[in-house]
């Protein structure tokens, strides 16, 4: 251990732990704003960019970074004093100097660390006069906008986008006051490689990346008299909207969702849930089918948007393997345009469906032209958690005093297994739930698969089903599913399926969750709260689903049969 004082105190803490990571421990905050510590995924955005986190070290003529200094023993540090302080206001002021200064306007008040940070240190004025930038705003994608004139170069997109997700979309280009964050040759977002996963736009600290905002579309279209606008929300979004009105992560609030979306005016309130069973009928089925008939394994799953697109990017050569599954949510459109809109008696082109999901990769999957049916879209709208709640503060609803209330049915049913999508490795152990008795015949008494749970990268088991030894894994984040593919395109897995989702922690710790800053204990408590669901449901495997099986019996035919191939599967492109 290494001795050392910080601002008076003693601590002895490992060597290689930075100044900043020893302040911590003993509960001294060091403001910071490039900084992003991963450390479940292991991963930290070193650049040291912004020199926020200046602390004096006896001994040192200048100040150092808290974040890139470790600590030596006997080393006594001052976190306090006016020079450092006065060199964090210089670098805000300097900061802001070339800053667009709209933050009444701006997509990320009270939201923005720059502007947190600028009002902890008390500025009031900015001394320097910089040149500003203008390089426009890039709003070429369905899922996300970059307005380079606030981005403060950090580095996190970078790091992110590179290193965790392995995309390389995002990196520094140009040099000195020219350089940017840009795709490569400058292009658009949409013509790039970009896959939306939006984990860039989770730990943005200003509104260089946000979401593309879709709110104005569904109070359109709620007020539109000739529609029927019906909605679904996705299993991650009932364990973190809470955090936006103050409560923990991982608290459900599954029942105030249903009444806050009642009170906006949705004519119908359904749950993604009710689709998820659905997927797992359709994906078992094929699985077994799959297994059965000697068919491409490992079968991959298809419900993350942003996996799909790194796929069909990246490894174009294996565009046979994945499921043919739509997502859920898709599948969910499909089936209310049809068979929903017959028992409503209603016309499918005057039903508006609008997804609330954890995700802006969503908004990108819902314009994909084969995501149709008969020339309409699967889904119309697709707002994001944060988007919802900013709808219900605009609404001017106290979402902390809503009643629970429940799903519309038919679509609004579930079961345990449909919750758990939302958490790495759920969709996996839902499959599992139902492949296990269509094989055996057997009832599955012990339905929790845990080598499948928790937040690591990449998890795998072998599941025995009657006398087969069924290979799985689990992988969450691009840069993890990377390493699948790549011992898959080599001939060295031996898996007969895998799980992948764009997103480290799966849906819930998607793009478009409430601001995480980068601390992902909070995700894993997002996880508990969905496993809490899973174990209050009386039912907990997909095919149990009584408004499952009487959507096949009066509509569907056969899981993987002629009707839910046109409308529940579709294919992937180079
Ligand atoms: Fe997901 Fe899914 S679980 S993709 O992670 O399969 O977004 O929550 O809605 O569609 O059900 C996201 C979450 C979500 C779909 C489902
Ligand atoms: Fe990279 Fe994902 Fe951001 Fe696209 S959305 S730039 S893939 S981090």
């Amino acid at each position: 251990l290494v001795n050392l004082t910080i601002n008076n105190k003693n601590i002895a803490v490992p060597k290689g732990t930075t100044i900043l990571e020893a302040a911590k421990a003993l509960n001294i905050k060091i403001p910071t704003l490039c900084h992003l510590d991963l450390h479940n995924i292991k991963m930290v955005n070193k650049v040291a960019s912004c020199r926020v986190c200046v602390v004096e070290v006896e001994g040192k003529k200048n100040l150092l970074p808290a974040c890139a200094t470790l600590v030596s023993e006997g080393m006594i540090v001052r976190t306090d004093t006016l020079r450092a302080i006065k060199a964090r206001r210089n670098i805000i002021e300097l900061l802001l100097s070339n800053h667009p200064q709209d933050c009444l306007l701006c997509e990320k008040n009270t939201d923005c660390e720059l502007q947190s940070l600028a009002a902890e240190l008390g500025i009031r004025e900015i001394k320097y006069k910089g040149a500003s930038s203008n390089h426009g705003i890039d709003k070429s994608s369905y899922s996300i906008v970059k307005n380079l004139d606030k981005c403060i170069l950090c580095r996190r997109c970078e790091t992110m986008c590179s290193e965790v997700q392995t995309v390389s979309v995002l990196s520094g280009v140009d040099r000195g006051f020219e350089t940017i964050i840009s795709p490569s040759f400058y292009n658009p977002m949409h013509e790039t490689s970009c896959t939306f996963c939006g984990q860039c736009v989770a730990v943005c600290p200003t509104a260089a990346l946000t979401e593309v905002n879709n709110i104005s579309k569904v109070w359109d279209a709620l007020n539109d008299d000739k529609k029927i606008v019906i909605v679904q929300t996705a299993p991650a979004v009932r364990v973190a909207l809470g955090e936006e009105f103050g409560m923990q992560p991982g608290e459900l609030v599954t029942g105030k969702i249903v009444s806050a979306l009642r009170s906006l005016g949705f004519n119908k309130v359904f749950d993604t849930d009710f689709a998820a069973d659905l997927t797992i009928m359709e994906e078992a089925s094929e699985l077994v089918y799959r297994i059965k008939n000697g068919g491409k394994l490992p079968i991959l799953t298809s419900c993350c948007p942003a996996w799909v697109k790194f796929f069909e990017h990246q490894f174009p050569e294996l565009l046979d393997i994945p499921s043919s599954c739509k997502s859920p949510h898709e599948m969910f459109g499909a089936i209310a345009k049809t068979y929903l809109a017959d028992k409503m008696k209603v016309n499918p082109k005057n039903i508006v469906i609008v997804s609330i999901m954890p995700c802006v990769a969503k908004k990108y999957e819902a314009a994909r032209p084969e995501l149709t049916h008969e020339d309409m879209k699967d889904v119309d709208i697709v707002i994001t958690t944060r988007e919802f709640a900013k709808m219900i503060r605009e609404a001017g609803i106290d979402f902390n005093s809503l009643k629970d209330d429940v799903f519309d049915n038919p679509l609004g049913e579930s079961t345990g297994a449909s919750v758990i999508f939302g958490t790495t490795g759920g969709v996996l152990e839902a499959a599992l739930r139902t492949a296990y008795e269509w094989i055996t015949h057997e009832t599955l008494e012990s339905v929790e698969f845990n080598e499948l749970r928790g937040m690591d990268g990449i998890k795998e088991a072998t599941i025995k089903i009657n006398d087969m030894n069924i290979n799985v894994a689990v992988a969450s984040g691009l840069g993890n599913a990377r390493k699948i593919l790549e011992d898959i395109k080599s001939g060295k897995s031996n898996y007969h399926a895998i799980e992948i989702m764009a997103c480290p922690g799966g849906c819930i710790g998607g793009g478009g969750q409430p601001y995480h800053h980068g601390n992902l204990e909070i995700v894993s408590k997002r996880a508990e709260g969905l496993y809490k669901e899973d174990r209050s449901k009386n039912l907990r495997k997909s095919h149990e689903n009584p408004y499952i099986q009487k959507l096949y019996k009066e509509f569907l035919g056969e899981p993987y049969g002629k009707k839910a191939h046109e409308l529940l599967h579709t294919h992937y492109f180079k």
